[in-house]
């Protein structure tokens, strides 16, 4: 019998790596994707469209994580053996401007989806995704599953909620349900509005002359960044792990967003030099014209200035490491770009 994934989120940077995985394991996938004006399946339709056997085994469905009755009709529809809960309002920045909804999508949006659990089945199996970003203004470093949480926006703030819930429900109705704590992690695939992806687009055009300049907000902030595909296999790991517990996922390594400029420069050739300070800091190329500059628009109301994460238990238990380092990662993002480029997009 092959087994059952539903997968909240599925039109999303994770939800395409994850379906992937799920379907070369064999899996039924079944995706929730939501109702938007404009096309919003890009991500997926290349699985969608292949080969009749793949169609077969990947369904997707119309349904909204704030919707109660849609999740729970989903998940008494599909009875899936897995669920996967990746559907967030997932921009931090955002989520400062539209905090009812992000606290509705991220934060009771798991909670909609464990309710429907616990009254359909309780043996399926159920993960959150959670965020390094509950760390926020961090209580140690590096940050593992004891560091406590002081979350600093309101979509981080709606993540603590979502981890503890699936905590509670875990203790209160033995079910299997789990938090995965991940670090940011990019790939091509990323949304667009996302630092990593923001700096690599901007960096391929200017080089290639199509765009003149990049702004940004704070470049001092520091992350662990790793590779999606990565991470997607953590999260299938967690749910076929003995018993259902919480895991950080991350690479144990940091880079501030300027490093990663830095970074990105190097590989492309395009030679770049800092001159200034806070707000007037910028970056010239060669020609010394400016293509980097800092615009206040882009710095948060709160920030997170210093993510590193410790993974070993993930090591060590689950057997889980990245295998992807930050050069493979902005190489792969490069590549991406470049060919969308040479295909006039
Ligand atoms: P993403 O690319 O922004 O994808 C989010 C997915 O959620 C998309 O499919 C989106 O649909 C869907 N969604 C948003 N609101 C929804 C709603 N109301 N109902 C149903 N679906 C909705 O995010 P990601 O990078 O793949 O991340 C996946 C999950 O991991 C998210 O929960 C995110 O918060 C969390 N996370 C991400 C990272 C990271 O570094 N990437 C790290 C830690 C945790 P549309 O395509 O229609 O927008
Ligand atoms: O920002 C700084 C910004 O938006 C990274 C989400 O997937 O990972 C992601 O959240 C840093 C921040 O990611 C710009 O202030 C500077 O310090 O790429 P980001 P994030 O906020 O870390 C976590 C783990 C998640 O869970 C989230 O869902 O870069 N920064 N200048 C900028 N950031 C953006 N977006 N745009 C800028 O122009």
């Amino acid at each position: 019998m092959k087994k059952i994934s539903l997968i909240f989120g599925v039109t999303g940077q994770d939800g395409s790596y994850l379906t992937k995985l799920l379907l070369k394991k064999g899996y039924i996938v079944h995706g929730v994707k939501r109702r938007s004006s404009s096309l919003n399946t890009h991500r997926i339709d290349d699985i969608y469209q292949e080969p009749f056997t793949h169609k077969k085994n990947f369904i997707l469905h119309y349904g909204d994580i704030t919707d109660g009755t849609s999740i729970f009709d989903l998940i008494n529809k599909i009875k899936p053996d897995e669920i996967y809960n990746l559907a967030a309002q997932s921009h931090v920045a955002v989520s400062f401007k539209i905090p009812e909804y992000t606290s509705n999508a991220d934060a009771l949006g798991a909670l909609r989806i464990l309710e429907s659990i616990v009254k359909i089945n309780p043996k399926i199996k159920y993960y959150q995704a959670g965020s390094s970003e509950m760390y926020g203004k961090i209580q140690s470093f590096p940050q593992n599953e004891k560091t406590p949480f002081y979350p600093r926006s309101p979509y981080a703030v709606s993540k603590v909620y979502a981890h503890w819930i699936t905590v509670n429900y875990r203790e209160s109705y033995k079910i299997f349900a789990c938090n995965g704590i991940l670090f940011n992690h990019e790939s091509p695939l990323r949304g667009e509005t996302f630092v990593t992806k923001k700096i690599v687009k901007a960096l391929c055009k200017i080089k290639n002359k199509k765009q003149k300049k990049l702004y940004l907000g704070n470049i001092y902030a520091k992350r662990d960044w790793g590779h999606a595909q990565d991470y997607v296999e953590a999260m299938w790991k967690i749910l076929q792990y003995k018993k259902p517990e919480d895991w950080v996922i991350c690479t144990g390594k940091q880079y501030s967003v300027k490093q990663f400029i830095n970074l990105v420069s190097k590989k492309l050739n395009l030679k770049i030099f800092w001159r200034g300070k806070g707000l007037h800091e910028k970056a010239y190329n060669e020609k010394k014209q400016k293509i980097i500059e800092i615009k206040k628009e882009y710095f948060r109301p709160a920030e997170v200035d210093n993510l590193k994460g410790n993974s070993n238990k993930a090591k060590k238990y689950l057997k889980w490491k990245p295998k992807k380092d930050i050069n493979y990662l902005i190489q792969d993002m490069i590549n991406y770009e470049l060919n969308e480029l040479k295909n006039g997009k």
